[in-house]
C-alpha cells in the first residue's frame, strides 16, 4: 500500500480523497493555487504545496507543476479526482513516466474510451443496447443525409473526442444538416482538435442513467448499480439519486451482465461510469463512458456500503476486488444527492462571495460533503459547488422527507444558493412519483420561479 499520495485537486473532492486516505492510514499531500491558501483541503493534508497563481491553466491544469510537487514530497501516486486533469491520457502518461502511479484507468483504455465510435462498437458487440447511428466519423454532408434518411429525423450530430453535451447538434429535417453539420466540425476541431462527427437517432425528453463500474488490475470488474440524473439544467446536474425509480431489478440485471462483458474485454481498471440514455418505453441506450471518479459517486455509495475513493487506492496498490469488497453486491434503501451551488435562483449565475452564516445539516441518513466554513470564501475562478448534501433512506419517500428535513436545516448565510430550488423540486408531486426526464428542470422553472415570487 502507498505511503504517500497527492491530490491533484481542490475543494470537496480533495478532502474526500484525504478522508479515504487517512481511513487507509495513508500520508496526504495537498496541491493548492494562491486563490486556495485558507483551504480546507490545504489545512487537513499532511503537506502542501502552492502550485501557482488563482488561474486553474497556471495551476491545477499545470502537468510539470503537478508533477514536480509529487516528486519533492515522494509521492509515490496522485488521485486527480474530477475535472481537471482526471481524464486527460497525456496526464496518465506523464505519471507513468515519472514513476508516479495514476489513481485511475491507464491511459490507453482512457484513450479509447474517449474515440466515442470505438466505445460504441465495444458495447454492441458485448449486446448492451446502442442507438442507431453512423459507426465511423461522418466523411460528408452526402454521407450524413444518407444516415439521416436510413434513420430517420430527428437526427443529433455528436463530437467523436467530445462529451459532456459540447458540440451537439439536434437536426430535426434535412435541409438543416449540412449547415449544422459544419458546425458541429468547426465546433468540435476548435474544442477537441479533432473534427469528427458522428451521427445517432435523437432521443427526445430521455432519462440520465449511468452504471457505476470499478475494476481492479487482475481482470475482475463489478458494477455497483445506477444513478439518474435526469434533474439537469444546461448539462449541469443538479440532483441524483440511486437506484433509479425507472430501473426495474430485471433490466439493472441484464444491463450489468452485458456491461461486465463489454468492460472486460475493454480491460477497464479502476473507476468508471457507463452513461445511458433511457426512451420513453424504458428501453437503455448507451452514450458513453466516463472514465473519472464523479461528483455524484457519494449515492452509489449511500445504498452500497462501498468507499468509492478508498477502493480507487487500493486498486490502484494492486488489491482484487475480493480483498476490497469482501463479497458480492448488495443494495440497501435509496439515497440522494442535491448539489448546493453558489448560485443566484433566478439568473443561475454563479455568486461567489464570503460565507458569513453557515448550519450544515446532520442526524441521521445525512452526509454533508463539502470543503466550505463560516468566514470562508467561494472563489471565483472554479466550479461554483458549496456543498453535495446526501441523503440515504429505507425507500426513495423516506429519502425525500430526509433531504427535506436536511435542506431545512443547511443555512448558508452571506451568498446566495440553490437551497431553495432544491427544496422546491424536493416537495414537487411529479418528482415525489419520480416523473423526471431531462426536460423537467425547464418544464418545471417558470412554476417554481412564480411560486418563489409569490412568497
Ligand atoms: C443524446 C440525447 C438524445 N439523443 N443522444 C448530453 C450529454 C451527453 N453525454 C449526451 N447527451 C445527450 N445525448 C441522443 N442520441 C440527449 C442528450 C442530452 C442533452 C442533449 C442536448 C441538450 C441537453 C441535454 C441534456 C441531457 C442529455
Amino acid at each position: 500500500m502507498f505511503q504517500k499520495i497527492l491530490i491533484a485537486n481542490r475543494g470537496e473532492i480533495a478532502l474526500r480523497v484525504i478522508c479515504a486516505a487517512k481511513d487507509l492510514g495513508i500520508k496526504t499531500v495537498a496541491v493548492y493555487s494562491e486563490a486556495d491558501r485558507h483551504s480546507l483541503h490545504v489545512r487537513f493534508a499532511d503537506e502542501a504545496v502552492c502550485i501557482g497563481p488563482a488561474k486553474s491553466a497556471r495551476s491545477y491544469l499545470d502537468i510539470p507543476s503537478v508533477i514536480s510537487a509529487a516528486e519533492i514530497t515522494n509521492a509515490e501516486a496522485i488521485h486527480p479526482g474530477y475535472g481537471f486533469l482526471s481524464e486527460n491520457d497525456r496526464f496518465a502518461e506523464v505519471c507513468r513516466a515519472s514513476g508516479i502511479k495514476f489513481i485511475g484507468p491507464p491511459p490507453d483504455v482512457t484513450r479509447m474510451m474517449g474515440l466515442k465510435q470505438k466505445a460504441r462498437q465495444v458495447m454492441k458487440d458485448a449486446g448492451v443496447p446502442v442507438l442507431p447511428g453512423s459507426q465511423e466519423a461522418l466523411s460528408s454532408a452526402e454521407e450524413a443525409l444518407e444516415f439521416a434518411e436510413k434513420i430517420g429525423y430527428p437526427v443529433i450530430l455528436k463530437a467523436a473526442a467530445g462529451g459532456g453535451g459540447r458540440g451537439m447538434r439536434v437536426v430535426e429535417r434535412a435541409e438543416d444538416l449540412p449547415a449544422l453539420l459544419a458546425q458541429a466540425q468547426s465546433e468540435a476541431g476548435a474544442a477537441f482538435s479533432v473534427p469528427d462527427i458522428y451521427l445517432e437517432k435523437y432521443i427526445g425528453a430521455p432519462r440520465h442513467i449511468e452504471f457505476q463500474v470499478l475494476a481492479d488490475e487482475h481482470g475482475n470488474l463489478e458494477v455497483l448499480c445506477e444513478r439518474e440524473f435526469s434533474i439537469q439544467r444546461l448539462h449541469q446536474k443538479l440532483i441524483e439519486e440511486a437506484p433509479s425509480p425507472a430501473v426495474s431489478p430485471q433490466l439493472r440485471e441484464e444491463t450489468i451482465a452485458a456491461l461486465k462483458k463489454a468492460l472486460k474485454a475493454i480491460g477497464y481498471q479502476n473507476a468508471g461510469t457507463v452513461e445511458f440514455l433511457m426512451d420513453e418505453k424504458g428501453k437503455l441506450y448507451f452514450i458513453e463512458v466516463n472514465d473519472r471518479i464523479q461528483v455524484e459517486h457519494p449515492v452509489n455509495e449511500m445504498v452500497t456500503g462501498v468507499d468509492l475513493v478508498k477502493a480507487q487506492i487500493r486498486v490502484a496498490a494492486g488489491e482484487t476486488l475480493d480483498q476490497i469488497l469482501g463479497g458480492p453486491i448488495t443494495l440497501r434503501g435509496h439515497a440522494i444527492e442535491c448539489r448546493i451551488n453558489a448560485e443566484h435562483p433566478k439568473t443561475f449565475a454563479p455568486c461567489p462571495g464570503k460565507i458569513t452564516g453557515l448550519n450544515l445539516p446532520g442526524g441521521i441518513g445525512v452526509r454533508v460533503d463539502t470543503a466550505v466554513y463560516t468566514d470562508g470564501v467561494i472563489p471565483p475562478y472554479y466550479d461554483s459547488l458549496v456543498a453535495k448534501l446526501i441523503v440515504h433512506g429505507a425507500d426513495r419517500a423516506e429519502a425525500i422527507a430526509r433531504m427535506k428535513r436536511a435542506l431545512d436545516m443547511f443555512v448558508v448565510e452571506g451568498i446566495y444558493t440553490s437551497i431553495p430550488l432544491q427544496k422546491k423540486i424536493m416537495s414537487d408531486a411529479d418528482f415525489a412519483r419520480g416523473a423526471m426526464d431531462t426536460t423537467y428542470i425547464a418544464r418545471k422553472l417558470p412554476e417554481f420561479q412564480k411560486a418563489e415570487e409569490n412568497s
